[in-house]
């Protein structure tokens, strides 16, 4: 079996201690690290995305494959920051303002890297002049929110208030779901997308970013 496959199936199986060698062996081998990552790390999480999504694995194992990923890039980070590697794009991530629960969130952000983006979270209860302000800062294509509570998921509309009276709507494409939120909901704050799941949010950001 190739080392790109090995990396691939072993970050499907959640074997983090082996990804790690075999992306630093694959480095020692003179391996192009972009090849590494696109046809180890990233094909690996986007099979693992693709089954999660088809109800074919579980939080658990899209979790440890996560970790593993992380530990391979740990090792590539590195060499792709040499060559310059760009991320497909940026994104801001956060539970919304009053709202603590963080397990879709971050599986969303994992799903998010895994297809190559540079995401930066901000962890649960965030409000709008987070969002922004670090959005601002950062220059994000993205803003995804996610909210798990009927009584925090109207919060997100402040998020777009704030922007459209900031003028700065227009700048980001706008991403909400999480348990209680639907597309007709989304359509009602003004959010540019609603997914249902993880993967689909990182199928469609990339679709959204290249359009
Ligand atoms: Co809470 N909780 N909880 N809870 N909790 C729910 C959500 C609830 C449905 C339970 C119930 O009553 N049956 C209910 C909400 C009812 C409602 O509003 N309709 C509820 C409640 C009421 C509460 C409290 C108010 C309870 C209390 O204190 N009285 C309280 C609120 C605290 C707060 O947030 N301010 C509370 C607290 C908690 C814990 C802290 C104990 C814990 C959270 C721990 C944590 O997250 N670190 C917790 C948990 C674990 C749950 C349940 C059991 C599981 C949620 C979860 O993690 N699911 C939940 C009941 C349930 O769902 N069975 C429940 C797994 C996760 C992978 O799914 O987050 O839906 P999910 O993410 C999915 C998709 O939604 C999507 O992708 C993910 C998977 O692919 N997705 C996105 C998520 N975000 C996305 C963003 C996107 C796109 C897709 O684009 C940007």
């Amino acid at each position: 079996m190739s080392i790109i496959k090995e990396i691939s199936e072993n970050l499907q199986i959640g074997k983090a201690k082996n990804v790690k060698s075999l992306v630093q062996q694959a480095l020692d081998e003179k391996m192009d690290p972009k090849t590494i990552l696109d046809e180890g790390l990233l094909s690996g999480m986007a099979i693992i995305g693709e089954k999660f999504k088809n109800n074919e694995v579980f939080v658990p194992e899209v979790l440890v494959a996560a970790r593993a990923m992380n530990a391979g890039l740990s090792i590539l980070e590195p060499q792709l920051a040499q060559i310059g590697n760009e991320p497909v794009g940026k994104v801001v991530i956060g539970t919304i303002h009053g709202d603590l629960h963080d397990i879709g969130k971050n599986l969303v952000a994992m799903m998010l890297k895994g297809a190559g983006f540079e995401v930066h979270d901000l962890g649960v209860d965030v409000d709008a002049s987070k969002y922004i302000e670090k959005a601002e800062e950062i220059n994000a294509d993205i803003i995804c929110m996610s909210a798990l509570l009927t009584t925090t998921m109207t919060n997100m509309q402040s998020v777009i208030d704030e922007l459209q009276s900031k003028g700065l709507r227009d700048k980001y494409i706008i991403m909400v779901g999480g348990a209680p939120v639907n597309a007709k909901f989304a359509e009602q704050i003004g959010a540019d997308y609603y997914t249902a799941d993880a993967a689909t949010c990182a199928e469609t950001a990339k679709a959204a970013v290249s359009a």
